[in-house]
């Protein structure tokens, strides 16, 4: 874990903390925006400390930055080890139980003198917890139920598990009479790189529930229906995956669309925005009065609270409010003013079409793997798949020679390759083909082929694959070292993260971009749902500072390419538009962005 999760972590428990001690509310949301801002951090919060700004980002006062800066010494902040000292720890553990907050765990510890998880399990079976408000049989059994299905499992999901299964349940669900609309919501919709659960939104006039719950229980993935009511069923899949099946009434529907898709902190600034204007937001509607205002669609209710439709994936109430209602004014023909520094990239006049990056945007693939390294499919099955995508080029970019267990190419065998692929697009009408390599870069930024290998190809992707627990100081400067090669076009997943296997690399990002952004370097989102790096902050960093982004599926087999749309939703989390992604550019111009830097007359600084 960074420093920043690391520091992020320790303020929420100092704020789980403070709320069972009874301390005052507004502290405990002080703190606990604190760990947020921490989590949202693009920047290493070490480089931010040594450099006295902390106090400068959003959500961070005086008092914070000196507990960050005495974690940073420390290693601990003594005020929420004196308040630790006076919690049971077994309490605090308790809170990792999913439906028992600080709430439960204070009536459990207070109320009934349970201190620890082994108690709770014993009372729960012994059914000795009674008399206390709020701690009926149903709320017993949601505990039990949780309590089992922690010690089983606790990850957050992947979207390669969870997003192909809430496709099916979505597509599934829409065959059955009755139901006008069906979608997935919450983490998953909003592009997130992992989910906790699945939200999935049904509408249906006359409930047909029984149908519809049926249908679900009959599914293969199903293990267990948790809870079954008239408008929500839960179930658990095999995998230990929990889904909510939400029924809604059509005249509802962008109403609930929207709440459940969240985040809660973008719906918080919107339930604001209502109050402010006289209304009332709710998962049933926009209400003025008792009086509909909005409700069947998200784009009337954004519309009715004066601002332009917010694609889900930037729902996190980091910006895209203010930017929607700059959008909304910039519609109707006013100038807006905008204050707000987190806008400030995109400069005075915010553009009326301002939008994401979106997957028909994208041109081309220019990172995939075939037979001749450790690929399932051959040049030409590769180059098939591309045209039958609407690609207009893709890049074919085996492993290099020290990637010995994934059959990296000799220089000898990169010839070869690169002689093979050449012939076989020869026989392809209406795609560009570039030879590429995915070349490592070593321990210590060089590259494993020398100039003169990678001067003969189309496309170099330079990629780190090996010596992934650098320190922080060490992999900055050899992604930069790297970089600064011209002929590197791209860094690969610059990170090497495995998304719950392997924390990566802890690079100074911005340094990094920065770099790039002198040597015209662009940066991959690689669209792999096990990696996804860079990731969303990341990305956002290269948006920022106007550094090209790649979005590359490292396709390994045909069906990789439909990864695209998860590195697409970590892009648009980045609020990148098309023309931050360098391959929805035409060929053309990714080749004179090519040629400035290789022919050392470029500009980029
Ligand atoms: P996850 O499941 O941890 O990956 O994250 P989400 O965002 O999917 O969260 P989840 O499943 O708890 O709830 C889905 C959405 O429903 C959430 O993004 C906003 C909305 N929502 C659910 N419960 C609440 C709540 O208590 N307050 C507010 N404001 N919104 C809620
Ligand atoms: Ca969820
Ligand atoms: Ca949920
Ligand atoms: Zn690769």
């Amino acid at each position: 874990m960074s420093k920043n999760a690391d520091i992020a972590k320790e303020f929420s428990r100092g704020a789980d903390l403070m709320a069972l001690l009874d301390e005052n509310p507004f502290r405990v949301l002080a703190t606990r925006k604190v760990a947020r801002a921490l989590e949202d951090l693009a920047e290493s919060v070490e480089l931010a400390a040594r450099e006295h700004r902390l106090e400068a980002i959003a959500g961070i006062g005086k008092s914070s930055a000196e507990k960050i800066a005495e974690y940073l010494r420390t290693g601990h902040i003594a005020e929420f080890e004196i308040l630790a000292g006076q919690v049971p720890s077994g309490v605090l553990e308790m809170l990792n139980i999913s439906s028992v907050g600080v709430k439960t765990a204070y009536l459990l510890w207070k109320e009934a003198g349970i201190t620890d998880i082994p108690s709770l399990q014993k009372a729960l079976d012994a059914g000795t917890i009674t008399g206390i408000k709020g701690f009926g049989e149903k709320k017993q059994a949601t505990i039990r139920q949780n309590l089992a299905f922690m010690q089983t499992t606790s990850a957050r999901i992947g979207l390669g598990y969870a997003h192909p299964l809430a496709t099916e349940f979505v597509r599934m669900l829409q065959t059955i009479a009755g139901v006008t609309a069906v979608a997935y919501c919450g983490s998953l919709r909003r592009g997130k790189e992992t989910v906790g659960d699945l939200d999935i939104l049904i509408a249906s006039d006359a409930p047909p529930a029984a149908a519809i719950s049926d249908a679900i229980r009959r599914c293969p993935d199903v293990a267990e229906v948790v809870a079954a009511g008239e408008t929500k069923i839960t179930i658990r899949t095999r995998m230990g995956l929990q889904v909510d099946f939400r029924i809604v009434p059509p005249a509802s529907w962008g109403a609930a669309l929207q709440y459940f898709t969240g985040s809660k902190e973008h719906n918080v600034r919107l339930r604001q925005r209502a109050a402010d204007r006289g209304m009332k937001l709710n998962e049933w509607g926009l209400f003025r009065e008792q009086r509909v205002v909005a409700a069947v669609t998200e784009d009337a209710i954004y519309e009715a609270l004066e601002m332009a439709w917010v694609c889900p994936e930037m729902r996190e109430d980091h910006g895209e409010i203010e930017l929607a209602a700059a959008m909304f004014e910039t519609r109707a023909g006013r100038t807006p003013v905008i204050h707000d520094p987190r806008l400030a990239f995109i400069g005075n006049q915010i553009p009326p079409e301002w939008a994401a990056v979106e997957i028909s945007d994208i041109r081309g693939d220019l990172h995939m793997h075939t037979t001749a390294s450790d690929g399932h499919n051959s040049i030409a099955a590769m180059i098939a798949e591309a045209k039958t995508r609407g690609y207009q080029y893709i890049a074919i970019t085996d492993h290099s020679k020290g990637q010995i267990q994934a059959g990296g190419l000799t220089v000898d065998r990169l010839m070869a390759h690169a002689r093979e692929i050449r012939a076989v697009a020869a026989t392809f009408d209406g795609i560009t083909v570039l030879v590429g390599s995915e070349v490592d870069i070593l321990a210590d930024g060089s590259l494993d082929y020398p100039d003169e290998v990678l001067e003969s190809l189309d496309w170099v992707v330079a990629s780190p694959h090996s010596a992934l627990s650098q320190e922080g100081d060490a992999a900055t400067e050899r992604l930069i070292r790297a970089a600064a090669n011209p002929l590197v076009d791209v860094i690969g997943h610059p990170t090497g993260r495995l998304i719950a296997g392997r924390r990566g690399m802890e690079p100074d990002m911005q340094r990094v971009v920065l770099a790039a952004a002198r040597s015209g370097t662009a940066l991959e989102i690689n669209a792999h749902d096990m990696r996804l790096d860079l990731r969303d902050v990341h990305a956002h960093l290269a948006v920022k500072a106007g550094v090209p982004l790649c979005i590359d599926t490292d396709a390994h087999q045909l069906t990789d390419f439909d990864k695209l749309a998860y590195g697409i939703g970590t892009a648009r989390r980045a609020w990148a538009r098309a023309e931050n992604v360098l391959n929805t550019w035409p060929l053309e111009r990714i080749k004179a962005w090519q040629k400035r830097r290789r022919s050392g007359d470029a500009d980029f600084a």
